[in-house]
């Protein structure tokens, strides 16, 4: 690995970048820069050699630095840089499509491109909105998120999410209404799906008696939640929820931004839990996190709702769309990494490994102030015992711990979060949790 970087930043200099979720006079006192990566690995601007238990955010999990994909851009770089996304076209967006297309459960045919997880989750809900008004249903407006969610950070996305730190400061953005999250005491240290609280979908009934149907647009959830610490649906919970939102008429959004690409061992979590929502969000894992890229996959049945009903045949269907939409330099990041994926057989590869973490994740347990752990595929995260009114220090202090160590793992509210790279090996899963046994079991 290369140092191509120098950190002689002075701390002066630190305060021009306004750093995102982050908490900017710690990181800026105490700076962890990296300056390198390669594989499963991070190199550290003081030369340390860091795994990556997250992925980067949950993006990089077909490993890092990988020259398919370098080579991809990198010949679009020198011969299609940029084609505007509005009224011409090139051919790497519709070969796109069409793969992505091929990997989605049956049912899930169009592909709208955007840039983040946040712009696939506001093209979700703007479709839904724009597809019910087509419909001549233009009082569903309102949509239905879960405790706990988290759906990226514009309007819409900070409205349907359910992590109360990230909404409290904007107030009401966008009419909303939350079922309740599924994390239940009942169900700790529990591995994979957990067993109480399916009925906690039949939640849903009281939203739509409250609110009525008509005026609801769509419920959208992620299959399990992972900002807010890996929280699974209870067993039958994701199918009870289908079953409603198709009898009451309401679209389904999954928002597969972490789960998509291989993380719960197969395509999609949609495939992982056998059910099919009406709109899909993707992102991150769809360039390998190498190129920001989002997509939006919707069912012919929307499609056609645009296409029939959209005005004149000259006419724009849907009055929505980004500049960056479909950029040439990210559909390549993006069919290199599928290639990728599909060729080293990535989701499979997951699904291999993913008992082995199970293992080492839930032997964890006892260890003080560990109050949970839970675990899917190779997503895992462990609840600490909070301070006292003070939630999110102990987790913050043990990634710190960790980094000196070597292993840089990720702490969001109480709880630590792990995502390691598919192509990790065994050691690596190994190295993680010695870490984390060694730190953790140090706690005062
Ligand atoms: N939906 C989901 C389910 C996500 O996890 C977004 C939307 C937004 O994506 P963008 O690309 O706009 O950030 C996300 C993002 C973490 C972490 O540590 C998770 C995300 C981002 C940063 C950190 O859990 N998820």
């Amino acid at each position: 690995m290369d140092t191509d970087f120098s950190d002689g930043l002075t701390r002066a200099e630190l305060d021009a970048y306004w750093m995102p979720y982050t908490g900017n006079r710690a990181f800026k006192d105490s700076p962890r820069m990296i300056v390198g990566a390669d594989g499963c690995y991070y190199l550290s601007a003081d030369g340390k050699r860091i795994f990556d238990s997250l992925s980067g955010l949950w993006c990089c999990g077909f490993g890092h630095n990988r020259h398919e994909i370098a080579t991809a851009i990198s010949h679009l770089l020198t011969t299609l840089d940029y084609v505007p996304a509005f009224q011409v076209g090139h051919p790497l967006a519709f070969q796109l499509a069409n793969r992505i297309v091929g990997m989605t459960p049956a049912g899930l045919d169009h592909v709208f491109f955007c840039n983040s997880g946040s712009e696939a989750v506001e093209t979700a809900l703007k479709m839904a909105r724009a597809y019910w008004h087509l419909k001549g249903e233009p009082s569903r407006t309102k949509f239905i998120g879960r405790g706990k969610g988290y759906h990226g950070v514009n309007f819409g996305g900070t409205s349907v999410g359910g992590v109360e730190a990230n909404r409290k400061p904007y107030g009401e953005l966008v009419d909303t209404v939350h079922l309740p999250h599924t994390l239940l005491p009942e169900n700790v240290f529990s591995r994979g799906l957990p067993e109480h609280g399916v009925e906690l979908a039949d939640e849903l009934e009281e939203l739509v008696a409250a609110h009525g149907a008509k005026n609801i647009a769509a419920v959208i959830v992620e299959p399990f939640s992972g900002s807010a610490g890996v929280i699974l649906p209870p067993q039958g919970y994701l199918e009870r929820l289908r079953e409603l939102c198709t009898k009451h008429g309401l679209l389904l959004i999954f928002d597969e931004v972490i789960t998509g690409f291989g993380r719960t061992g197969q395509n999609f979590a949609a495939d992982t839990f056998g059910v099919t929502p009406d709109i899909m969000c993707l992102a991150k894992a769809l360039t390998n996190g190498v190129v920001p890229m989002g997509a939006t996959v919707a069912t012919p049945e929307i499609y056609e709702t645009f296409m029939a009903n959209g005005g004149p045949d000259y006419a724009v269907e849907f009055p929505h769309g980004y500049t960056y939409s479909g950029h040439p330099v990210a559909c390549a990041a993006a069919l290199a990494a599928l290639d990728i994926f599909e060729q080293e057989k990535l989701a499979a590869r997951c699904h291999e490994l993913a008992p082995y973490f199970e293992d080492a994740i839930h032997g964890l347990k006892g260890l003080p102030y560990v109050a949970d752990i839970r675990n899917f595929g190779l997503a895992g995260a462990i609840q600490l015992e909070s301070y006292p009114d003070e939630p999110t220090r102990r987790p913050g202090e043990v990634g710190k711990a960790c980094w000196e160590k070597g292993l840089y793992v990720r702490y969001a509210g109480d709880c630590l979060a792990l995502a390691p790279p598919f192509i990790a090996e065994k050691e690596d899963i190994d190295f993680t949790f010695n870490v984390l046994n060694d730190v953790i079991g140090a706690l005062a």
